[in-house]
C-alpha cells in the first residue's frame, strides 16, 4: 500500500483543505473581525461564514480588519441550537470556529449571563459538531488558571482553580471539548490565548484591554491612566502572532497533537514596561496608575506562560516582541488617527 507519494495525493489534499467551509461565531468581536479575513485568505472568501448577534465594533478610523468586511455574514445566536444546526447544514460547514463568549471583566459585571452564553454556546457547538462530523476550534484563555496556580512559566497541566466566571466557563469549555474528542471523536482544538493586542480591532471587556487603550492615549493625549498596577505582569501577544498560531493549530496534523488544548504566548510585560517601550518612540509619554476591580482579576492570573508543548508539537514561534509590537502598533494607529 502507498503511504505517501501517490500521484495527485498532495494536490488532492490541498484542494480538500481549500474547500473547507468554516463558520465563525462571535465574528464581530476583537479576534473574530481579524480572523475572518485571515481565514478567507486561506479557504476563500465565500467559504468563511461570519456570524454574530451584532455588527462589528470598529476601532477609530478603522474598518474592522483588512478592508471592508466582505464575504457572507449571518445572524447567529449560539444559545439557539436549532438555528446553529440550520446554519451549519444549509452552508455545508466543515469546521466551526467558536469565538462567541463574554470576557473576564464584563463577565464579572453579569456572571449569570456570562455563564449562560459561555457554557450553553459551547454545548450547542459541540452537539452540532457531533451530529454532523464537524471540526471545532474554540479559544481558551490564561483565565483558566487561578490564584493557586504557579505564577511564572505556568505549564499546560497544573492546578486549575479559576475564580472568575469567565475562567470557570472556559475550563468547562476545555474539558467538554476534550470529552467530545475522546468520547465521540470530534476534532476539537483550543489555544489558551493571553491578552491580545491589535491595531485594527478593539477588545471588549477584558482585563488585558489596557494594553490596547494605552497606544490610543499615547498618540492622542501623550498620557494614560492604567487600571492595572504598574507591576502587574501578564502574558500577552500581538494579533498577527495570534492569527498565525490559530492557523498553525488548525492545520497541524492530528497525529502531531499530544493534547487538544495548548498554552500559547509571545511575551509578558507590566504596564510600566509597556510605557517604557512606548517612550522609545514617544519620549514625552506619561503614565499613572488607578487600579480598579480588574487588578483583582489580574492578581489571580499567571505572570508568564510556558508554551513549550506548542513549540514542540507544531513548531510554534512568535514573530513579535514588545518593541516590535509597539513600533508596528504606533505606526498603524498613527496612520488611522491622522
Ligand atoms: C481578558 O482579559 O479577559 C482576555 C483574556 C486574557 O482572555 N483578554
Amino acid at each position: 500500500a502507498f503511504s505517501f507519494g501517490y500521484p495527485g495525493e498532495a494536490s488532492r489534499a490541498r484542494q480538500a483543505e481549500a474547500t473547507t467551509r468554516v463558520l465563525v461565531t462571535g465574528a464581530s468581536g476583537q479576534i473574530g473581525q481579524e480572523l475572518v479575513p485571515y481565514l478567507q485568505e486561506e479557504y476563500g472568501v465565500d467559504n468563511v461564514i461570519a456570524s454574530d448577534i451584532r455588527t462589528p465594533r470598529r476601532s477609530k478610523g478603522g474598518n474592522g480588519g483588512n478592508g471592508s468586511p466582505s464575504g457572507p455574514f449571518v445572524y447567529c445566536d449560539v444559545m439557539q441550537k436549532d438555528a446553529l444546526s440550520r446554519i451549519a447544514l444549509e452552508n455545508g460547514i466543515d469546521m466551526i470556529v467558536h469565538n462567541a463568549s463574554m470576557l473576564s471583566a464584563i463577565g464579572e459585571k453579569n456572571p449569570q449571563l456570562a455563564l449562560r452564553i459561555n457554557t450553553r454556546g459551547m454545548e450547542n457547538v459541540l452537539e452540532v459538531a457531533r451530529d454532523n462530523d464537524l471540526r471545532v476550534f474554540a479559544p481558551s484563555t490564561i483565565a483558566v488558571f487561578g490564584p493557586s496556580t504557579p505564577k511564572t512559566d505556568t505549564p499546560d497541566l497544573t492546578v486549575m482553580r479559576p475564580t472568575t466566571i469567565y475562567g470557570i466557563t472556559k475550563i468547562y469549555m476545555e474539558l467538554l471539548g476534550s470529552y467530545y474528542h475522546q468520547r465521540y471523536g470530534v476534532d476539537f482544538r483550543s489555544l489558551r490565548y493571553p491578552g491580545v493586542i491589535s491595531s485594527e480591532t478593539l477588545p471588549g471587556g477584558g482585563t488585558t484591554d489596557y494594553a490596547v487603550e494605552i497606544y490610543y492615549k499615547a498618540l492622542e493625549e501623550r498620557r494614560y491612566t492604567s487600571f492595572l498596577r504598574k507591576d502587574a505582569a501578564l502574558p500577552m501577544m500581538y494579533m498577527p502572532d495570534c492569527l498565525k498560531a490559530t492557523m498553525m493549530l488548525l492545520q497541524a496534523p492530528s497525529e502531531s497533537l499530544s493534547d487538544r488544548v495548548y498554552n500559547i504566548t509571545s511575551m509578558s510585560f507590566t504596564p510600566e514596561q509597556l510605557a517604557a517601550s512606548i517612550r522609545k518612540f514617544i519620549p514625552e509619554f506619561e503614565i499613572d496608575y488607578a487600579p480598579d476591580f480588574r487588578q483583582d482579576i489580574a492578581d489571580t492570573w499567571p505572570q508568564s506562560i510556558d508554551d513549550r508543548l506548542a513549540r514542540k508539537d507544531w513548531h510554534w514561534r512568535p514573530d513579535f516582541d514588545i518593541d516590535a509590537m509597539t513600533e508596528d502598533m504606533l505606526h498603524k494607529l498613527n496612520a488611522k488617527i491622522a
